[in-house]
């Protein structure tokens, strides 16, 4: 009797099983929408670096044009695609890819115990937790920067470019890279990401504007005259605690010539401020049911064998 109840139960959480994945897999192949894969939001007002960073003082630098507010991966069968939203973009210079301030440079942990732990040049002035070393970095900035590095290029390495492209989305806020999807593969819940953001300069270092003691027209001010501090002026973190944007990029110092040191945001990180809402929904709900029958199944089994057990009544 319970043998025959339990093959009942297993047959049903298969046939469960089996449809709900069939589901999953026409939906996914049906909807032309991208997979995704990561996605998370950061403060608002945090334009400010490792916390002191004040603006050049030159109009064309609006408030907000550096303040990253969400940033999410997704992927279909041809691209990777790398979404960054900011409180402003504007197109001062007009870029033909239509932004012409942010510089973003995301680095991606994509395997565990490899990549680097420096920014590749002397740009960002960063570097990365040697636990979280990078294997990929996509830079994107405007006037055709875009590019894709591995851990094996050096200083000199032009990089990849065929087939990246950078644009603003139909918000009006939002920079979209595609990464054609052979070039780095298809996102990992494991990926690590370190994005950062400064302000595009074809004269400065790496194309970064860089962070001065005082701002000038064309310069950042807040940081120091000597060249440790970073030239990150927004950068994906939770907020507030260990691992937030002003305690990584203020971990730096000048006078002893130290760079600070970064930890990426994962998928993994469910951290106190970090709205991650990267699961996608179809997977748990079979996870429940099947937990739900599973747990069921089992508590009839129990009683049943709690019931036979009892000696009858005389
Ligand atoms: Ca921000
Ligand atoms: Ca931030």
């Amino acid at each position: 009797m319970q043998r025959t109840y339990l093959k009942a139960v297993l047959c049903v959480i298969a046939v469960i099983i089996t449809v709900m994945t069939l589901v999953d897999l026409w939906a996914e192949t049906a909807s032309a929408e991208p997979i995704v894969a990561f996605e998370m939001n950061d403060p608002i007002g945090d334009d400010y670096g490792p916390g002191t960073y004040t603006y050049p003082t030159h109009k064309a630098f609006l408030p907000g044009l550096l303040d990253l507010t969400f940033f999410r991966v997704s992927y279909d069968v041809e691209y990777v695609y790398f979404d960054t939203t900011f409180r402003e973009v504007t197109n001062t210079w007009n870029a033909p890819e239509g932004f012409s301030h942010q510089l973003i440079n995301i680095y991606i942990d994509t395997t565990k115990g490899a990549g680097r732990t420096d920014a590749i040049r002397k740009g960002a002035m960063v570097a990365f937790d040697k636990r979280y070393g990078w294997d990929i970095l996509i830079k994107a900035l405007g006037w055709g920067g875009c590019r894709a590095f591995t851990s094996n290029d050096n200083e000199e390495s032009k990089g990849i470019s065929d087939g990246l492209e950078a644009g603003v989305l139909p918000d009006s806020k939002t920079v979209r890279v595609k990464v054609p999807l052979p070039i780095i593969g298809q996102p990992e819940a494991s990926w690590g990401y370190y994005v950062l953001i400064g302000s595009q300069d074809a004269f400065g270092d790496d194309d970064f504007r860089p962070v001065m003691e005082e701002a000038t027209s064309w310069t950042f001010g807040g940081g120091s005259n000597l060249e440790f501090n970073p030239n990150v002026i927004d950068m994906l973190a939770p907020e507030g605690g260990k691992f937030s944007q002003e305690r990584l990029l203020g971990s730096y110092d000048a006078d002893k010539g130290v760079l600070a040191v970064l930890v990426p945001v994962s998928a993994g990180m469910a951290r106190q401020g970090v709205a991650f809402l990267g699961l996608s929904s179809t997977p748990m709900v079979v996870l429940a049911v099947v937990g739900l029958l599973l747990v069921g199944g089992a508590v009839v089994v129990w009683i049943r064998r709690k019931g036979s057990s009892i000696p009858p009544k005389r």
